[in-house]
């Protein structure tokens, strides 16, 4: 005879209903112990949730194996109805009780495990952020300034819109003048206009104190003109020594220190005559071709060398037009192109890619 406790869920209904309505000899205590000790036993055997929840169903759902057995109670003995209610209501208690802890026991777990699997290893090494890079000009201003700050010249700043006298009378630059032309010089109006040189800060300087005058100015200067080796914004570094008794020795010494400090210990320069409005004698200082040592390429023109700066004996005038006494002070000044220098520098054939911000450029300085 196949009794209840042999059957699985599914068929359980229908067999332990058979039984109760067919047989008299199968006590039901009997039965609710043996699906205790089957449900016991599942009990253990519960690991997720989704477990927890079908034994749940298999025991206490609409068909459940116990919701079954609490049917059949209206067909016991009436004497022993009493007594087996109170077992299935004991057992029902129970397998709720089991129920709550098996669930818990599973949420529990599954929290472990989530946090096990995403625990942080704080042994691994941290990701890498991209880390920006100075720009060249930055650099190459940098290096510049401090080269000249060590040997004794204070960085003063000006304005990048002047006015027509700072920029161009102040500095001997005849009316006539190429520079002063529309096509040279940005103008904002008749007498204001965007600085096409840093030399208006040094005038600025001198109308406001007295010599000895050592001063180096940095900053963006404007010129109408667009090319591959010209932009219409660029940086200048300007620098000039005021004093009694200031030789075209000390320009000599001065620059030379600088520019073996920029380039080489060992580069060779000369100084070639030149012309500027506000310098007398003007020099133009070229080095030798970093490119090809001299020998002569196409960077250098084949000539072997390279015009790095343009210099010279403050001309009188200047003087003059800030209140100075050429008699008693000479001073020596120079100008140099930033971005020249950073184009020989890092082996750079086309300046407008310093104001590209190309990624791909950028990210190699
Ligand atoms: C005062 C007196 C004299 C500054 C000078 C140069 C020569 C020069 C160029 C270099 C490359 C400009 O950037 S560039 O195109 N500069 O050749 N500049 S002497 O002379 C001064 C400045 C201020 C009061």
């Amino acid at each position: 005879m196949i009794k209840p406790g042999d059957l699985h869920h599914a068929d359980y209904k229908s067999a332990v209903t058979d039984w109760a309505h067919n047989s008299k000899d199968w006590p039901m205590k009997e039965e609710i112990e043996k699906l205790k000790v089957k449900s016991e036993l599942e009990l253990t055997n519960l690991s997720t949730e989704a477990d927890v929840y079908q034994f749940k169903s298999r025991y206490l759902g609409r068909n459940g194996s116990l919701t079954s057995l609490i049917k059949l109670l209206r067909d016991v003995d009436p004497q022993e109805r009493a007594s087996v209610g109170a077992a299935l209501n004991t057992f029902k208690k129970e397998l709720e009780e089991h129920i709550e802890t098996a669930l818990l026991h599973a949420r529990f777990t599954a929290k472990n495990q989530r946090i096990s699997e995403s625990r942080v290893d704080v042994t691994l090494p941290g990701r890498k952020l991209p880390l920006g890079s100075r720009h060249p000009i930055t650099t190459i201003a940098a290096t510049v300034i401090e080269i000249f700050t060590s040997l004794g010249f204070e960085v003063v700043e000006g304005p990048e819109v002047e006015l027509d006298f700072f920029n161009f009378e102040a500095l001997n630059i005849p009316k006539d003048h190429p520079a002063r032309d529309m096509h040279d010089t940005f103008y904002i109006s008749e007498n204001t206009l965007l600085r096409t040189h840093t030399s208006p800060v040094q005038i600025r300087t001198m109308k406001l104190t007295n010599p000895p005058v050592r001063i180096l100015c940095p900053g963006k200067v404007y010129r109408c003109d667009s090319d591959i080796s010209h932009t219409p914004m660029f940086h200048q570094v300007e620098g000039l020594m005021v004093d009694e008794d200031i030789s075209f020795g000390d320009l000599k010494g001065i620059l030379t220190i600088a520019v073996h400090k920029i380039f080489d210990e060992d580069t060779r320069l000369r100084f070639r005559p030149s012309y500027f409005p506000f310098t007398e004698p003007s020099a133009e200082v070229d080095i030798q071709c970093v490119m090809c040592r001299g020998k002569g390429c196409r960077v250098c023109s084949n000539t072997g060398w390279l015009e790095i700066l343009g210099s010279g004996m403050v001309h009188p005038q200047v003087f003059r037009n800030v209140g100075y006494d050429p008699e008693k002070v000479t001073g020596f000044a120079f100008g140099l192109g930033i971005e020249r220098i950073a184009m020989l520098k890092f082996g750079i054939n086309d300046i407008r890619l310093f104001f590209e911000n190309d990624f791909r450029f950028l990210s190699q300085f």
